[in-house]
């Protein structure tokens, strides 16, 4: 027997010598009373073997939160959201789930995870922010995922998760696997558009998703009639033209059964399911929140419907359990329980590097150089992007390519035009208008073993889906060692009068999120070859195109796939008196500028990637010119520039004979004339400020 097992046997026999001398010291819920059952339990035709099972599912995490409860108060743990009262639905589902389908709880669904079958000590130290734990210390209790147990933890933000499930299923169905996915969401959540969106798109698309909202009658402190006002949540299936259900969530039985044959139904015949699991929240939010808002009246009501205590009395009265038999399972559970507490202990806090830190951020990636062949063609920025994708779907066949109007009609800006026919509309999706449940769908395929590469029809529209691209793409790989193998286009810029919502250049947003890569090419070259590389790497790309330079920077290109490796920057002229560092369109309108005034020798340093940034070309330039100007499209302040400059400073001053100057375009939106867009952009700033720092 090894340690833990020997702990075990002896925490075993202590408990066992507390029960026979009447002493026990810890007293539960699950103890304190007897209930008339009041629900139905012989549907279904269960064996007794079932029943146990069933019941021994909600048993062991009710068990584990009352042990964590007493912890609380001991301040041994910082923070609990209760599941008690609510055990027979994440039981129910997960055994009615086959082992290797994907489950996405949220943060009261401990017994997901127990029933998965997760040792109780990675729990554990999970919670303690230790090593064995799934996060490496990284974030806190149910947020996290593990593919070893096939569950999907949540983030904070409650509804991505729902997005994310769909592109588990949509890969499923795209390999022919017969292979449901279930997603929790409280009622509260279903507030959030991520729901909405999530909903519609299962339905679009008929995935095989089971949508389980826990209908507990609080989000927070905010009452269910706060929150929506149709009468069942399930109603709402039918404004999706999805099969809805509304079930008993206190009756294991009815949870177990209903479940188990919808989720075999959608995996014959795929298509999405909403479930209303009807249940009560019986604590606190989280701990410390209380229940001071609930009344007493409707507290009671439900705690008469305990689904533990009803299953209990109805298991002896019919003979499937003696309270012997019963008591005997209590001490198991809690001798395991306290052993492997013992083991969450008796393990070192975490510790870490930052090395090892900032090594987790990003997944490694081995780039695997593939050479350009030798004929070319001459190609448009639009016609190299599209080439590229063409021959990066030609190569990976779980590439997927989702996003608004780009199937048959080939993208607004016809980048997919023709795609349909050589790969079909499986491959080639088109999307509804929902930028949010779109990127996390991506998340989702990656998840389960695909790529993806989504359109944005234009870069601004990326807002729509912000909060999966920084919270939930961008954090995976750090959070829990989930590659996020997601490329997202970003048609952006100005010069082409569309106004603020169709002009922007938007790559800040991300380049100070740390997880995700940016790409900003400004020929068709680069725009080929960097983008190969960012379709075979696993981390988050966002992929700037920039819409003016589409149709007119033109350049041979050569014909076949090849790749350019991220954070090399392109040494465009060489020059001895000043660095111009620039990317994008600014690259473009540098050469211009350098080309009519031949007297001024400069390096001109084209970054291509802004994340991973080339610090050493820029570097050993400014070590060589010792004057530098960065000129950026987009607004100046807290822009790329400013935090190039902020390197240079910090990293080359003794080099340097002027200020570094940014040159960056007016601190406004950008506005829709023509002759005021001129005047916005940071294009005709440049010479003057070019001129200025050559002559301090
Ligand atoms: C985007 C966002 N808004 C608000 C919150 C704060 N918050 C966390 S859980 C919660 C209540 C959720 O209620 P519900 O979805 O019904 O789930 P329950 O907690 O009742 O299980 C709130 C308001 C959050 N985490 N994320």
């Amino acid at each position: 027997m090894n340690n833990l097992g020997i702990l075990y046997f002896e925490i075993v026999v202590v408990f066992r010598n507390l029960y026979t001398f009447g002493n026990l010291i810890i007293t539960t819920m699950s103890d304190q009373k007897t209930v008339q059952s009041i629900f139905n339990y012989t549907t279904g035709n269960l064996a007794k073997k079932d029943h146990l099972r069933l019941y021994y599912a909600m048993l062991k995490p009710r068990l584990i939160e009352e042990k964590m409860l007493i912890l609380l108060r001991q301040g041994k743990i910082s923070k609990w959201f209760s599941g008690i009262g609510q055990e027979a639905i994440s039981a129910g589902v997960t055994l009615a789930m086959q082992k290797e389908e994907y489950i996405l709880p949220m943060h009261r669904n401990l017994g997901v995870f127990v029933n998965r079958d997760i040792p109780l000590y990675r729990l554990f130290t999970q919670w303690q922010g230790k090593a064995s734990g799934f996060t490496k210390g990284r974030d806190r209790s149910f947020h996290f995922g593990t593919q070893e147990y096939k569950i999907v933890g949540m983030i904070s933000h409650l509804g991505p998760q729902l997005g994310v499930a769909d592109g588990i299923a949509l890969a499923h169905k795209l390999r022919g696997e017969k292979q449901c996915c279930a997603v929790f969401t409280g009622e509260g959540g279903t507030s959030e558009g991520d729901f909405h969106e999530a909903l519609n798109v299962a339905s679009v698309w008929d995935l095989p998703v089971l949508f389980c909202i826990e209908n507990n009658g609080y989000g927070l402190s905010t009452p269910t009639n706060e929150q929506y006002r149709c009468e069942n949540l399930a109603d709402r299936g039918l404004g999706y033209g999805m099969e809805s259900h509304v079930i008993d969530g206190n009756n294991i039985v009815e949870v177990y059964n209903k479940v188990s044959a919808l989720a075999e139904s959608i995996r014959e015949n795929p298509r999405p399911i909403l479930l209303e699991f009807r249940t009560f929240r019986m604590r606190g939010h989280e701990e410390a929140s209380g229940t001071k808002y609930v009344p007493d009246d409707l507290m009671e009501t439900w705690e008469a419907k305990d689904p533990i205590t009803n299953y209990r009395e109805f298991l002896i009265s019919e003979g499937y359990l003696t309270t012997e038999e019963d008591d005997h399972q209590h001490l198991l559970i809690r001798a395991e329980i306290e052993a492997h507490l013992q083991k969450a202990y008796e393990e070192e806090d975490i510790s870490s590097t930052e090395t090892l830190e900032l090594d987790d951020v990003y997944k490694e990636f081995n780039y695997q150089e593939v050479k350009p062949n030798l004929a070319t063609e001459e190609l448009r920025l639009v016609d190299a992007i599209s080439q590229g994708l063409k021959q990066s779907m030609e190569r990976y066949d779980n590439l997927v390519i989702m996003g608004q109007d780009v199937a048959d009609y080939g993208g607004v800006f016809k980048i997919t035009e023709g795609f349909v026919e050589q790969f079909g509309k499986e491959r080639v999706r088109n999307t509804p208008i929902c930028e949010s449940a779109i990127v996390s769908a991506a998340m989702g395929l990656s998840i389960n073993k695909m790529k993806a590469v989504m359109e944005m029809q234009f870069g601004d529209f990326a807002t729509s889906g912000f909060n999966p691209i920084v919270n939930y793409l961008a954090k995976s790989h750090y959070r829990w060692n989930q590659e996020a193998d997601v490329v997202i286009r970003m048609p952006c810029g100005g010069g082409v009068g569309a106004g603020p919502f169709h002009s922007q250049t938007n790559e800040a947003w991300f380049t100070k999120t740390p997880g995700l890569k940016v790409v900003y090419p400004a020929f068709p070259y680069d725009a080929k070859g960097l983008l190969a590389t960012a379709i075979e790497d696993p981390n988050p790309v966002l992929y700037f195109e920039h819409k003016a330079l589409y149709r007119s920077i033109r350049q041979e290109v050569p014909t076949d796939y090849f790749t350019i490796p991220f954070g090399k920057a392109s040494i465009l002229k060489e020059g001895k008196d000043v660095t111009i560092i620039t990317y994008g369109a600014g690259v473009h309108w540098a050469l211009e500028t350098l080309d009519e005034n031949p007297d001024i020798s400069a390096d001109l340093l084209d970054l291509r990637t802004l994340q991973p940034l080339d610090y050493g070309t820029i570097y050993e330039s400014v070590k060589k010119t010792n004057r530098v100007i960065i000129l950026q499209e987009d607004s100046k302040f807290g822009g790329i520039a400013s935090d190039i400059s902020a390197c240079i400073m910090e990293d080359c001053f003794k080099y340097l004979d002027a200020p570094v100057k940014r040159v960056a375009s007016l601190e406004t939106p950008i506005p829709f004339s023509k002759i005021l867009e001129r005047s916005y952009l940071s294009r005709s700033k440049f010479l003057v400020a070019l001129r200025e720092l050559l002559a301090f």
